[in-house]
C-alpha cells in the first residue's frame, strides 16, 4: 500500500472572486466552502494520505485548486505556467512546499500549463489542450515525463480531468462527449452522462476513491470494480469551475 502526501490550500474569503464560468459563480459561500474543504482533507486522511494543509492566500482567489500548480512525479517536480495572470503567481508559496520532497523544474512561457489537463495513467500521461494548456505545455510535460506522452484535445469544460479521470487498475470515468475516446481504448472505463459530467473528475487514492456526492449510479459502479467511494459535497467548488481531484497536489510516495 503507499501512502502518498497531498498538499491543500484552504479557501479564504478571497474564494468568492474565484475565475469561473459557471452560472451560479456570484453565490459562492466561503464559509460552507471552508466546511466542504475540510471534510476533503479528512476524506484524504482517510485513504491515507499524509495531508499538509497550507494557509489560505488572499491575494490568489483560485489558490485552493493547487493540483493546476505542478505535475509531480518520482524523480521531480515540474512547476506550471500557468496561463492565466492571476494565478501565475501561486506557484511562489508551492515551490517552498514541493522543495521538500522533489527535484523542482520550472516551465516557462510560452508554454503554457495547468496541472488539471495531466492525466496520469501507469504507463501513459495524457494532456489535455484546452484553453489553459498549450502543445508547448504538452511537450514541456513529455520531456519532464520521459513516458509516453499524447496530447488530447478537450472538447468540452475546462481542463481534461473535468471530462476523465484514471482511477488506478486501468479504469477510468469518462465523459464521452467532451474528449475523443479513441486515444483511450486500451483501458476499461465507466461512462458519465451529460448530468453526471461533473462526476467524471473522480480522485483515485490506492483503493479509495473520492467523488462529488449525489451521483448514485456512478458511485455504484465505481464500487462494483471494488473501490472504496468516499462522497463529498462540493457545491462551492463547483461553482468555481473546480472538482475534487484540482483541491489536492498528490506527492505520490518513492517506492523502496
Ligand atoms: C480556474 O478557473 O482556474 C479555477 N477557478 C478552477 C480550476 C480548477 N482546477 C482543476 O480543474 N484542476
Amino acid at each position: 500500500m503507499s501512502f502518498p502526501t497531498a498538499l491543500v490550500r484552504k479557501p479564504g474569503p478571497a474564494f468568492a472572486q474565484a475565475l469561473s464560468g459557471h452560472p451560479q459563480k456570484h453565490t459562492i459561500d466561503c464559509e460552507r466552502a471552508c466546511r466542504q474543504h475540510q471534510l476533503y482533507s479528512e476524506a484524504l486522511k482517510h485513504a491515507g494520505a499524509q495531508v499538509i494543509s497550507l494557509e489560505p492566500l488572499e491575494n490568489f482567489p483560485d489558490s485552493p485548486f493547487v493540483e493546476d500548480t505542478a505535475v509531480v512525479l518520482d524523480h521531480g517536480a515540474l512547476i506550471a505556467s500557468m496561463k492565466e495572470e492571476s494565478r501565475r503567481g501561486e506557484v511562489a508559496s508551492i515551490i517552498r512546499e514541493l522543495e521538500r520532497y522533489r527535484k523542482i523544474t520550472s516551465m516557462k512561457l510560452p508554454s503554457t500549463l495547468d496541472g488539471g489537463d495531466v492525466l496520469m495513467t501507469d504507463e501513459t500521461v495524457f494532456v489535455g489542450i484546452s484553453a489553459r494548456t498549450n502543445r508547448k505545455g504538452v511537450e514541456a510535460v513529455a520531456a519532464f515525463s520521459g513516458k509516453p506522452t499524447l496530447a488530447i484535445p478537450v472538447l468540452k469544460g475546462l481542463h481534461l480531468k473535468s471530462s476523465v479521470s484514471y482511477l488506478g487498475r486501468n479504469l477510468l470515468v469518462i465523459d464521452p462527449s467532451s474528449v475523443e475516446t479513441a486515444a483511450f481504448k486500451t483501458f476499461e472505463w465507466i461512462e458519465v452522462n451529460e448530468h453526471e459530467r461533473y462526476a467524471a473528475n473522480c480522485l483515485g487514492l490506492g483503493n479509495f476513491v473520492l467523488m462529488p456526492a449525489g451521483f448514485p449510479r456512478v458511485a455504484d459502479q465505481i464500487r462494483a470494480h471494488k473501490f472504496e467511494v468516499v462522497e463529498l459535497e462540493m457545491s462551492e467548488f463547483e461553482k468555481a469551475d473546480g472538482g475534487v481531484t484540482c483541491l489536492s497536489l498528490i506527492i505520490p510516495q518513492i517506492p523502496d
